[in-house]
């Protein structure tokens, strides 16, 4: 159906501030290596690589002392990225945000915000990523994105583009199977929906993404943002990400999750993050992140 087609921007974030393995800011290096333009156009779609992020990724590391690792770098690039989103949301076309670590999701949703009131976002992710610097074990800002989208953190993040970016009713998490104390709390306390991987054990991909559409339908959200971490993955399958977990999503599952995503019509922004080509084997990760973005994007077996 020529109606599907889409005019896709490709946006690189080389960067690796939001965490403290060196590897993953080439990551999409891997994913273009990996053959993600040809994926995409072979589909009908307009792809256009815009290169990538300008990231100063020379600058020093803050390895302790702060509970906001490398705060002023990751405030840096995430600003730059908001205003290239938002640029490509006015111009019609699709973001299509490789990472980078998922620190680059504050920049991204800060950019959407500035097109949309009421955005929807599925959070594909072994994690939560709801910590605040109050809350987080590491000091890790990839941890963090989450709640800096919903308003809470360190002002420099909270105030990249313009208010609170999304409403926690308006978030699912699909895969969590490590969540910290702190980040909980706030899921009971704001009545985040997500999707552990107990539920999705007991019911099954297709009874939770149903599940998970028709609760952003009822929103009445006006966009949908897909924010996926390929940590969400098992290691089995994603082994090159620097925070992996045992006991997540295979390869089926999330392929039938990007499917069912695709068939709704109504994911107008996607991201992947956490690809580190320095952890991987022979770019695998990278491999099965291009191989998600070809059911997100309407691939099929026949
Ligand atoms: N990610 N919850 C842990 C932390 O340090 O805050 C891990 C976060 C991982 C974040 O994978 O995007
Ligand atoms: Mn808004
Ligand atoms: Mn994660
Ligand atoms: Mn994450």
């Amino acid at each position: 159906n020529m109606n599907s087609h889409k005019e896709i921007s490709i946006i690189g974030v080389p960067a690796d501030f939001g965490q403290s393995r060196r590897g993953v800011d080439m990551g999409p290096s891997a994913i273009r290596y990996a053959g993600v333009v040809e994926r995409i156009e072979a589909l009908g779609h307009i792809v256009r690589d815009e290169g990538d992020i300008p990231v100063d990724i020379d600058a020093p590391r803050e390895v302790s002392g702060t509970n906001l690792k490398n705060l002023k770098a990751v405030t840096e690039g995430n600003r730059k990225l908001a205003g290239k989103v938002s640029e490509t949301v006015s111009d019609g076309r699709f973001p299509l945000v490789l990472g980078g670590d998922h620190s680059i999701a504050i920049g991204t949703l800060a950019g959407l915000n500035e097109h949309y009131s009421n955005l929807g976002v599925i959070w594909y992710d072994a994690h939560t990523d709801l910590n605040t610097a109050e809350t987080s074990p590491s000091g890790n800002i990839h941890g963090m994105p989450l709640a800096v989208a919903m308003g809470l953190g360190h002002g420099d993040l909270t105030s990249i583009g313009s208010g609170p970016k999304v409403k926690p009713e308006n978030i699912v998490v699909i895969g969590a199977r490590s969540i910290d104390p702190g980040e909980r709390e706030l899921v009971k306390e704001k009545g985040i929906r997500v999707y552990t991987m107990h539920e999705i054990d007991r019911d099954g991909m297709t009874a939770i993404m149903e599940d998970a559409i028709s609760y952003l339908e009822e929103r009445g959200v006006d966009g949908v943002h897909l924010s996926l971490d390929l940590d969400g993955l098992d290691p089995l399958y994603t082994p090159g990400v620097g925070t992996p977990v045992q006991g997540g999503l295979s390869y089926r599952e999330s392929h039938l999750a990007m499917e069912m995503l695709h068939s709704t019509g109504r994911v107008t922004s996607a991201e992947f993050v956490e690809v580190n080509p320095i952890l991987d084997e022979r770019n695998k990760t990278a491999d099965v992140a291009v191989g998600l973005m070809g059911s997100l994007f309407g691939e099929t077996l026949i």
